[in-house]
């Protein structure tokens, strides 16, 4: 059986509704998906929710909800959302499901055994708000705390400590030999940079249950709870447990017993993220892996961070961007397209209402939407919606844009890719200026040349399709329709120049992105 193209997303804490961010993460995670699949793979996309810990037992508490109750209702809302933005995920993690639990303490238990974990009581600093202990190293240079770990305590308490340390020139060098393993490189520098000046700290694995019960008990001792993240992490191999993936199976070597499915999904292929928690996934986690006996993901990919209009996202201050609220009022593809298109894979980006109408009006109603209505209205009309004879003057250069876009899907370069495929679309656009087939049509001599220029436009509407379905499915499923193309736009090997045959009779044009007056 062959390995599947496994892609992950973060797992989201379900303390509130999700916003742009998660949305954007999942939207650029979708993509890879569809993409990978459109290129011939099989692929495994896994997303869900983070439900145990400090933060979640907070907001439960202040609503006089269970914890358990509260992550139910909030988990029907998140899996709504995954659907609202039309993701092609293959299965929905909740770290509160006993498939996640059970091989969390499966591992736990095999790595106490091992010996991997010691017990301490610790004296010094805190950060309730990131359930995290701090030290002086932690400090600002004016002594301060970041604001960004809330108020800070001082704390005594015993604990389950993972030797983290005995691995640190381990992961420097495996960091130095695997270019690729976190990307963009700026992010890679970030953490040998972290490395370097630093003496890691063992990790803390555990919180004393009379202080935090909203977790998963530490299989070999009752007291206490699993600390957050060595809970949330393993998602990412409970899951593949779950399908029978018998790489994680053995590494467990857990009572876990019949599962469902044989499949191979371990080592991940991309771990997308947001450069805040890059240093539990390129830090903890290859640790934690390496102990495990597992073999490393092969790609963790990390972007930015959204503002609006400049400002942090805030819902205390109001400053947020409603995705379900864009979503009903321009389409989903609009959003989709707007976050894709401005924002690469890395840096942080800015939302603002002026960018994201202008982006609709002039890419995707006056570009895409326009050039396939008119092209398509335009046969309609003068060939009675029938595919005249082949021609190729436009095939080299859709060609160099299908290589183009391939290759760029290839390295999730998703931003630039949209860019490649709107150069195919303003020269198309250009080309009906060009040519102007409403003149053609007006004179019989050039009966001819019309049908080639109808047959070019109709053709780039089809490749369009074909190129666009990673990124707006839904509108590579309309211009497919009007095309009178059954099936879905869905290979990528289909974007060949002339897949359209002549004599097929195509569908009707309608627009693909109505025009909005405001
Ligand atoms: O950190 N812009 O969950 P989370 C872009 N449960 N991305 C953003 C963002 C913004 N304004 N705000 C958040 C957690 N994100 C843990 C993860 S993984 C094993 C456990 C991204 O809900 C953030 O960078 O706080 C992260 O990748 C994801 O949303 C989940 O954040």
């Amino acid at each position: 059986m062959n390995k599947r193209f496994f892609i992950t997303t973060a797992i989201y804490y379900v303390n509130g509704q999700p916003h742009l961010g998660h949305a954007y993460e999942m939207v650029v995670t979708d993509v890879i998906a569809r993409s990978r699949r459109s290129l011939g793979e099989e692929v495994f996309f896994l997303t869900g929710l983070d439900e145990h810990g400090q933060k979640v037992q907070q907001v439960a508490q202040a609503e006089g909800k269970s914890p358990q109750v509260y992550c139910d209702e909030l988990a029907a809302d998140w899996q709504a959302f995954a659907k609202k933005l039309e993701l092609t995920n293959d299965d929905f993690v909740r770290t509160t499901e006993s498939r996640h639990k059970e091989f969390v303490q499966a591992i736990l238990a095999k790595l106490h055994a091992a010996g991997q974990f010691y017990k301490k009581t610790y004296n010094g600093f805190y950060s309730t708000k990131e359930e995290t202990f701090l030290t002086d190293k932690d400090r600002l240079p004016d002594g301060t705390f970041d604001p960004a770990y809330g108020e800070v305590i001082e704390l005594e308490e015993s604990n389950y400590w993972f030797k983290l340390r005995d691995h640190q020139q381990w992961l420097v060098d495996y960091l130095e030999a695997n270019p690729s393993f976190v990307q963009p490189d700026y992010r890679r520098n970030e953490v040998l940079g972290f490395l370097k000046n630093r003496t890691l700290e063992d990790l803390c694995i555990s919180r004393p249950a009379s202080r935090l019960n909203w977790g998963i008990p530490l299989p070999f001792d009752k007291d206490f709870v699993t600390y957050v993240w060595f809970d949330a992490l393993v998602n990412y191999i409970s899951i593949p447990a779950a399908h029978g993936d018998a790489i994680v199976l053995a590494a467990a070597k857990s009572e876990i017993r019949n599962p469902k499915s044989e499949i191979e999904l371990w080592p991940a292929d991309i771990h997308v993220i947001g450069k805040d928690i890059l240093k539990f996934h390129a830090v903890f986690w290859p640790i934690m892996l390496k102990v495990m006996g597992l073999p490393l993901p092969k790609q963790i990919l990390v972007h930015g961070w959204w503002q609006k209009e400049g400002a942090k996202i805030s819902k205390s201050t109001g400053n947020i961007v409603d995705p379900i609220a864009v979503i009903d009022e321009w389409g989903l593809d609009a959003f989709r397209f707007y976050v894709l298109r401005e924002l690469d894979i890395g840096p942080d980006g800015n939302w603002t209402d002026t960018g994201f109408k202008a982006r609709y009006q002039a890419e995707l109603a006056n570009g895409l939407g326009n050039l396939v209505n008119r092209s398509l209205s335009m046969l309609k009309r003068y060939r009675n919606g029938i595919v005249p004879a082949k021609h190729d003057e436009p095939s080299a250069e859709a060609q160099k844009v299908i290589a183009e876009t391939r290759s760029l899907l290839e390295q999730n370069q998703l931003q630039a890719a949209l860019q490649s495929i709107w150069v195919l679309i303003t020269r198309a656009n250009q080309y009906v200026d060009r040519t102007a087939p409403f003149k053609l049509a007006k004179d019989p001599a050039q009966a001819t040349r019309l049908d080639e220029v109808l047959y070019n436009l109709a053709e780039i509407c089809r490749v369009l399709a074909v190129l666009l379905w990673p990124f707006l499915p839904g509108t590579a499923t309309k211009i497919y329709a009007q095309l009178g193309l059954t099936g879905a736009p869905d290979k990528f090997a289909d974007a060949a120049w002339g897949g359209l045959k002549p004599g097929h009779k195509i569908g009707e044009p309608a627009p693909l992105f109505p025009r909005k007056d405001a």
